[in-house]
């Protein structure tokens, strides 16, 4: 029996369309989903980015169940439990050297919110209060709150809402498929679109900038993969200037691109990272803001019995999720997670490459465990193409995700070779039937 489907409103979704012809999961269990029919889904882009240890982890599912049996809440402001603290120590131990503070939030929108108010903040506290400005990039995605979507470069997410946050600027997206179409891995030409950053700095002066906030590899705008040299560019400008380097790795941690984090990936650390999705498992809501130590240090000033960052979540650090993690963290480092993408990655470049040639395929591109294979949109309906590709692949047993008319694939790091075959079989089965 399917639920009356008319009360949801669905976040991210053509309602009417898929109020025609739903598509409801029921189960999950390792690589796969199965739906309300009982047909099995091979889980191509792990749930939504985030279920990296594949699902139905028996280490966390006993983690959770435990935990809602011990204590179900516990107040996070003035008083805290356990686990709020071996959490963040465990991830403090695998983040860059020197970032060993952890501010928890219930997700990577929420995360976004809380770096970019610590890095306004961290200036006040250290009496440098001029330097409020934000910047972001073009085809950015930091979630859908004002801050988030006010740094953030995606038209759509943006135009509805009015004015956003002021004092915000953006530097250039590094997407650039005339030099760099069907790079494997980093590609070569574009570490020169940090300078923009320069240009920022001599418009507004340094004084003003409090942070820059980028995706070490774009996402959900479609895979953008940091041109070599970009990334690097971009921290000494920072340093130069004074302003603190954000890194929005909501997609990219966890393992995703080959160590636990991408900066460790690329070899640049940040001031302040945002993290969620895979920190647990995707299995109960929650996300980071990973610290430097010097920056949550400025903080600690003043008369001991104060608040020293008026800011927080009734749900920051909830028992559930402070387990949820504690066991994901478990996982990962019992089967070797974190580094899995990085043993991976050559087989899956060559299968996600071996698509070049098939109809309507402009670019593809990877790094890790993602993957995105651009195809031309349809004359005068943008979106479409890859939407109909989604669709048809859904109803095959493949879950991908699209954005534009991008293909995005990045399964769960458990993912067996002979799967990344199947992966690559179905969708150029899929690319064949929709020439
Ligand atoms: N920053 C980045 C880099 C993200 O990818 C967020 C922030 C927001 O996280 P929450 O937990 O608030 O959703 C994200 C989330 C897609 C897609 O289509 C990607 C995300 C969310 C929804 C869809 O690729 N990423
Ligand atoms: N709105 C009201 C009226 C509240 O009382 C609170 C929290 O106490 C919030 C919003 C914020 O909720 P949360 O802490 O879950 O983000």
């Amino acid at each position: 029996m399917r639920p009356e489907l008319d009360a949801y409103w669905m976040p991210f979704t053509a309602n009417r369309q898929f109020k025609k012809s739903p598509r409801l999961l029921a189960r999950s269990s390792g690589m796969h989903y199965w739906d309300d029919q009982g047909r099995q889904i091979l889980d191509g882009v792990a749930g939504l980015w985030c279920v990296n240890a594949g699902h139905g982890r028996p280490k966390i599912v006993q983690a959770i169940q435990d935990q809602a049996a011990e204590m179900d809440f516990a107040p996070p402001f003035q008083m805290a439990h356990p686990k709020a603290f071996e959490l963040a120590d465990r991830v403090a131990k695998i983040a860059p050297a020197g970032m060993g503070k952890v501010f928890f939030t219930n997700s990577g929108s929420e995360s976004v919110e809380t770096a970019l108010k610590m890095a306004i903040a961290y200036h006040r506290v250290r009496g440098d209060a001029s330097r409020t400005r934000l910047i972001g990039r073009e085809r950015g995605y930091h979630g859908v709150n004002f801050g988030g979507i006010s740094v953030g470069g995606i038209v759509g997410n943006r135009k509805m809402f009015g004015t956003l946050l002021a004092g915000v600027d953006h530097i250039r997206h590094t997407h650039d498929p005339a030099r760099n179409a069907f790079s494997v891995g980093q590609p070569a030409h574009g570490a020169e679109y940090a300078d923009e950053l320069e240009q920022l700095v001599a418009l507004h002066d340094a004084s003003t900038i409090a942070a820059v906030i980028v995706e070490p590899v774009a996402g959900s705008t479609g895979v953008l993969i940091p041109p070599q040299g970009y990334l690097q560019r971009l921290r000494e400008i920072c340093d130069k200037h004074g302003i603190l380097l954000i890194f929005d790795e909501v997609i990219t941690g966890f393992g995703r691109t080959g160590q636990p984090f991408a900066a460790q990936t690329f070899g640049v650390t940040p001031d302040l990272m945002t993290v969620a999705k895979g920190l647990t498992n995707g299995c109960v809501p929650m996300g980071a803001v990973i610290v430097k130590d010097a920056i949550h240090d400025a903080f600690m000033n003043g008369p001991e019995h104060l608040i020293e960052f008026f800011h927080g979540y009734t749900y920051s650090a909830h028992p559930l999720a402070c387990a949820a993690g504690l066991a994901t963290l478990d996982t990962y480092a019992d089967e070797g997670l974190l580094t899995r993408a990085g043993e991976l990655q050559g087989y899956f470049a060559e299968a996600v490459h071996s698509l070049k040639g098939e109809p309507n395929v402009i670019d593809i591109r990877n790094i890790g465990l993602v993957g995105g294979i651009e195809l031309a949109p349809l004359p005068g309906e943008p979106t479409k193409r890859a939407f109909n590709v989604f669709l048809d692949l859904y109803e095959k047993g493949l879950m991908v995700r699209t954005t534009g008319d991008t293909v995005a694939l990045s399964p769960p790091l458990i993912i067996e070779r002979g799967q990344i075959d199947q992966i690559v079989d179905m969708l150029r089965a899929a690319l064949r039937r929709a020439a």
